[in-house]
């Protein structure tokens, strides 16, 4: 498949990451899942510590998520026009995530946080934004600096294609460095749009935010009048219900939405403070659009989604599992004489191959690529699906029962001694 794939499609890939080429491995073609499992076209079964990048917090195949879909699909399966799908999941994200009161969906993370970017800027009538290394806002033009997830795995510094002129509005600092923030806003602050982060970066690996990082970036915002984004494509509704804002307690003005906010399907949403969102088309001038956005089955698909995870003690549950999970890896890396830093938040967990501390890209960096690349390879031997790039993030999903994740800790064991046999 893969040799048919490549004369078709750049890389036989959609994305860069899954084509595995960090890692030396090719691509696994998959054919089904269900709940935690994913089997290949060979009919070879993989625990699944992907979850298509974050969307499957339930498992695969929900029965509530795939009946919903089945039902709207008789019903029609795009209209471009308003539907009842849409108010309900904007109620549903509005009520979860205290900072949003309207919302707007698009397609995908990429979209929205391009989205929210333009809106901030048209906000403050200035043109300049601040990331950090090693977070990735998806791949518009101007957050392509510095980036994580692909452009990190495929060490690519930036990309060509991308004018000059489109990246020098662009500032890219490290992760977790209050100083340094504050010496650019000092410089810079009062020609800044806005700064977006990851509340918990999940594309250079995980690294969660330091005490006090997150509430320097509200109070910087607020200093110098710049809007504060938060990129919650990967935590919104993964780390808690309210997201990562809920689990530090800081308040962004616009946050941007994706993956299990759509079930699976393609989505994304941007949102925020209402002053802000009534700045965007047609309620006010700044311009966006999308022919599928808010489509039926991807609304459907969320709602259900969303329902399954306000049942009382969902996210208990789900974390429950991913500290063992964790605790089970810290031990076996440690009995195999291997050091390792891990961590978590919520569902979401990362493991370098480095002692650590890892709190920013340049010590993700540090992590060792080649014990990761045959680590990957050996885990994925043994029927465990990870993510083949050491700067993505496992997902934990409430599939996970004990079995699975018993059987992920023995086979972590094995991996792990055979890499150090060498
Ligand atoms: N950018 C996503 C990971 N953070 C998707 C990778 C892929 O689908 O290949």
């Amino acid at each position: 498949m893969l040799a048919k794939a490549v004369g078709l499609i750049p890389g036989g890939v959609n994305s860069p990451v899954r084509a595995c080429r960090s890692v030396g491995a090719e691509p696994v073609f998959i054919a089904r899942a269900q709940g935690c499992h994913l089997w290949d076209v060979d009919g070879v079964r993989y625990i699944d510590y992907i979850g298509s990048w974050g969307p499957m917090i339930l498992g695969h195949g929900h029965r509530a998520v795939t009946d919903a879909i089945r039902t709207a699909l008789e019903k029609g399966i795009s209209f471009g026009a308003p539907t009842e799908l849409e108010i309900e999941l904007a109620e549903l994200i509005v009520e979860a995530v205290d900072s949003v009161e309207m919302v707007r969906m698009v397609n995908s993370g990429t979209e929205a946080t391009m989205s929210a970017i333009r809106l901030a800027r048209a906000a403050t009538g200035r043109d300049m934004i601040i990331k950090f290394d090693g977070c990735y806002h998806g791949h518009a033009d101007s957050l392509l600096v510095d980036a994580g997830s692909g452009v990190a795995t495929l060490a690519i510094p930036g990309s060509p294609g991308v004018p000059e002129d489109f990246v020098k509005h662009t500032l890219s600092l490290p992760y977790n460095d209050v100083e340094t923030l504050e010496t650019t806003m000092r410089r810079h602050g009062g020609k800044a749009a806005c700064i977006i982060v990851e509340p918990v970066a999940g594309n250079m690996g995980l690294v969660p935010p330091r005490q006090g990082f997150l509430n320097s970036l509200r109070s910087l915002c607020d200093r110098y009048g710049a809007i504060l984004i938060f990129d919650e494509v990967m935590t919104g509704f993964r780390v808690a219900r309210g997201g990562a804002q809920a689990v530090y307690g800081v308040v962004p003005d616009l946050s941007c939405f994706g993956k299990i906010i759509g079930g699976g399907l393609p989505v994304g949403a941007y949102g925020g403070r209402r002053d802000l969102m009534e700045q965007v088309a047609p309620r006010g001038p700044v311009y966006q659009a999308g022919t599928l956005s808010g489509n039926p089955l991807a609304m459907a698909a969320g709602i259900a989604t969303l329902k399954e995870l306000s049942r009382p003690g969902f996210y208990e549950g789900l974390e429950k599992q991913s500290q063992k999970l964790l605790d089970g890896l810290q031990t076996v890396a440690e009995k195999a004489g291997i050091q390792v830093w891990a961590d978590r938040v919520g569902s979401m967990l990362g493991m370098y191959f480095t002692a650590g501390p890892v709190y920013d890209f340049s010590d993700a960096k540090k992590s060792d690529l080649d014990m990761f690349a045959r680590y990957y390879k050996a885990m994925r031997q043994k029927g465990i699906y990870l993510a083949p790039s050491q700067f993505e993030a496992l997902f934990v999903s409430a599939a996970h029962d004990d079995d699975a994740i018993d059987k992920t800790i023995e086979a972590a064991g094995r991996a792990m001694a055979e890499i150090t046999a060498r």
